[in-house]
């Protein structure tokens, strides 16, 4: 991959804060946009402002199709069978929420999940719990963060015809361990129950091929993935969208209406109710062309590279953990760790106020994981094919540096 030629396609790369460029490390919670996303929406914006779906004039016919497109793309990207099994959401989060509230779940059933999800798909279960009864178990990772495949197949075992759903992260995005989702499908098949995965950090990062998995449902979020802030795509197999309930329903997403009673449309726009956010799945459609031209086979590679890179240097400097395995093959584009003695948003500011280094730092929405290993919180670096090697070389040299000063 060229690097170099590829960062002149993002705008902000371009720019500078205190006279120097960024180091943009953060991309497990947001990527940076190419100028092509940003054009696209601009196009829509600029040139076809309209709505889609309803009104048969020229612009919201262009509206329309734009979206239709987008759909397509989507569908083709994760190949999915059919583009009716696309659903545009708001991010991953309703997406999960979506399968949650609908799946008819019920007094009695239980959900599977593991004890590394993040609250988006930990929450709803929660709320499931008090609100229908339906109980929530936690399957356990082993000690160095990777799926406890063991652990599950019992609990899956023990746990026959009542639970219907285990809903798990694909990647995770606490230490970038990507499950071995394809063998836990077939577990969790093999038990009666469907599957739903958090792809919000792999759907970005990885190939991801629903068929191959034979996942039921996948949701993943757009600003993930070079696309904009406020779009997210829920994949479904079309015979579960079939009886999944939709929880917005309104304008566009009916056939008919009489006073007393209401005829959906079929997936997917039976959850899409409401005026959509067209520039968000125009510049989304956008983003997938450009991760397709990417590949994402060189992504992933790209990033393992930049991650095994900083381990190595990582590895040599005292007071430094790491959260997760550690071997950076396990551990995608993420690097979670701590230094001893030093408060992880004090690290973070460190980075950004001497380095332009911007990096994540807290509890990264997986505040379970963090108080049940009475760990107070960490640093996460998350890297993208934009970055460079010297931005992995960057974040250790002040690691090193800010270990030197404060560390005794
Ligand atoms: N899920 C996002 C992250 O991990 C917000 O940063």
């Amino acid at each position: 991959m060229d690097v170099i030629k590829i960062r002149k396609d993002f705008p902000v790369l371009g720019k500078k804060i205190d006279g120097r460029n960024i180091v943009y490390l953060d991309n497990a919670c947001a990527t940076l946009k190419p100028r092509r996303v940003i054009e696209a929406m601009n196009d829509y914006y600029e040139n076809y402002p309209a709505c889609g779906g309803r009104s048969v004039h020229r612009l919201s016919t262009r509206v329309s199709i734009a979206c239709e497109e987008a759909r397509n793309k989507v569908q083709r990207f994760i190949n999915a069978p059919s583009e009716k099994e696309i659903v545009f959401t708001k991010n991953t989060t309703e997406g999960l929420n979506l399968v949650a509230r609908g799946f008819g779940l019920k007094k009695g059933d239980a959900v599977i999940t593991t004890d590394k999800e993040h609250n988006s798909n930990l929450v709803p279960w929660h709320m499931l719990r008090e609100k229908c009864g339906v109980a929530h178990i936690i399957a356990k990772s082993l000690p160095d963060g990777t799926f406890d495949i063991e652990d599950f197949k019992k609990r899956m075992k023990d746990g026959r015809s009542k639970i219907k759903l285990a809903s798990i992260y694909h990647t995770s995005n606490l230490d970038g361990y990507t499950l071995p989702a394809k063998d836990i499908i077939e577990i969790a098949h093999d038990a009666g129950a469907h599957v739903l995965l958090d792809a919000a950090q792999s759907v970005p990062h990885i190939p991801v091929d629903v068929k191959r998995l034979d996942a039921d449902f996948i949701a993943f979020s757009g600003q993930k993935m070079c696309g904009p802030s406020g779009i997210g795509i829920l994949y479904g197999k079309e015979e579960l969208l079939e009886t999944l309930e939709p929880f917005t329903v309104g304008g566009d997403s009916v056939a008919s209406t009489t006073y007393e009673k209401s005829v959906l449309l079929g997936p997917p726009h039976r959850f899409e109710g409401g005026l959509q956010n067209y520039a968000g799945i125009i510049g989304l459609g956008a983003a997938v062309d450009y991760l397709s031209a990417l590949g994402m086979d060189s992504i992933e590679k790209h990033e393992k590279t930049l991650n095994a890179r900083l381990a190595r240097t990582l590895s040599e400097i005292r007071h430094v953990s790491l959260i997760g395995p550690p071997d950076p093959a396990l551990r995608g584009g993420i690097t979670s760790f701590n230094i001893e003695g030093v408060a992880p948003h004090d690290i973070a500011m460190i980075l950004d106020e001497s380095a332009n280094i911007m990096v994540r730092s807290g509890t990264l929405c997986a505040h379970s994981w963090f108080k049940a290993r009475k760990i107070n919180s960490c640093v996460r670096a998350s890297f993208y094919f934009y970055n460079l090697e010297k931005d992995a070389d960057a974040l250790a040299g002040c690691i090193e540096k800010i270990v030197t000063d404060f560390c005794r």
